[in-house]
């Protein structure tokens, strides 16, 4: 289980990416990230990971997914992208969100309310995320917090128009990033993942983690 995080977070400065947007690069040290690795895997163990598909294509995702919180992102083919009480595969609800997790949240977003929602993509080496917004929340005052581990990322980040300007910072593990204010519904996504640049997951690979609130206030 997790230890607590007073102490074993801060690591280097923040760096504001864009207006609402901030980069901890090394927010969870390598024991936080080993504890919280740990967290994930007895919620995959709860929730198994499941690979959604794009609404309407019935494309796969190359990402694969599971939730912990009362809610759960999800997205199908008939019903498209939302969030539910209930594991789509196991029609269970999503295992409560770990201790470290929330302290996280109190720590990053502080005076928000409480997070509904923790997504978890599971990267293997040649998995990636096209450029897409966060918007089937119901409050976007919130900001999203998200938190990686394993492999680095590329991850991109545009404004608020699919066509806009973008740039590309790498995720490592560790690493947090808040998205709210104006960078609240900036596009983003995962150009790649660098195989071999983490030696927290044996078999290689990434995790994010991503808290939301997600009713409306
Ligand atoms: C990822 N992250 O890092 C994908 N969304 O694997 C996201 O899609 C994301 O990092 C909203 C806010 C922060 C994020
Ligand atoms: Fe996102």
């Amino acid at each position: 289980m997790s230890g607590d995080l007073a102490g074993a977070v801060g690591g280097a400065k923040p760096l504001t990416l864009q207006e609402g947007c901030v980069w901890y690069p090394g927010w969870l040290d390598s024991r936080a990230q080993q504890d919280l690795l740990d967290d994930v895997r007895a919620i995959v163990r709860a929730a198994p990971l499941f690979r959604p598909v794009m609404p309407r294509t019935g494309a796969p995702f190359s990402v694969m997914m599971t939730n912990c919180g009362p809610l759960g992102w999800v997205s199908d083919q008939r019903d498209g992208y939302r969030y539910q009480p209930l594991h789509p595969e196991t029609g269970q609800p999503w295992p409560p969100m770990p201790r470290a997790l929330l302290q996280a949240w109190a720590a990053l977003v502080p005076g928000a309310p409480p997070p509904e929602a923790c997504l978890v993509n599971f990267y293997r080496t040649d998995a990636r995320m096209g450029l897409h917004q966060d918007r089937d929340e119901g409050d976007f005052s919130v900001p999203v917090l998200s938190l990686s581990l394993g492999d680095t990322a590329v991850f991109r980040m545009g404004g608020s128009e699919r066509r806009g300007k973008t740039r590309a910072i790498k995720l490592a593990s560790g690493d947090a990033l808040v998205f709210g204010g104006a960078a609240r519904l900036a596009f983003h996504g995962i150009d790649r993942v660098l195989p071999g640049s983490s030696t927290l997951l044996k078999e290689g690979g990434r995790i994010n983690l991503t808290l939301r609130r997600v009713s409306a206030p």
